[in-house]
């Protein structure tokens, strides 16, 4: 599944809240690809080689949980990603029947 969400890193690893400044939402191109979550800076192309930054933002989704963010009202259709090394990302899809899907994608892979 692919397609572009909005990101905001709420906790790094081990749920340690992500210090200011790394807080902001950011548009990213998204690619699933078995249990790693490519997140693809910049114009999207179908031919585009993942750079180095963009393997860096790579989410590893393997026990991972994605839920809607029922108490996050400051954007609609977002949904909750944390990760098994307790990392916590924000991600705000373009509607609502994407966000359900993406929900559904992370959690049955
Ligand atoms: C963050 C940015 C986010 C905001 C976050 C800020 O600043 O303004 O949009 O989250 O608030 O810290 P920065 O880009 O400098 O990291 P919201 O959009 O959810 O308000 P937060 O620290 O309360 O999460």
């Amino acid at each position: 599944k692919n397609g572009f969400l909005v990101r905001k890193v709420h906790a790094d690893p081990d749920g340690k809240r992500t210090p200011r400044g790394k807080r902001g939402w950011k548009t990213f191109y998204i690619i699933l690809k078995g249990l790693i979550l490519y997140l693809q800076k910049g114009e999207y192309r179908p031919d585009k080689q993942l750079s180095e930054e963009d393997l860096k933002n790579a989410v590893s989704i393997h026990h991972s949980l994605a839920m809607k963010a029922s108490d996050y009202s400051k954007r609609p259709n977002v949904f909750y990603l944390r990760t098994a090394d307790w990392r916590v990302y924000l991600f705000q899809a373009p509607n609502a029947e994407q966000m359900q899907s993406w929900i559904t994608r992370i959690n049955t892979v």
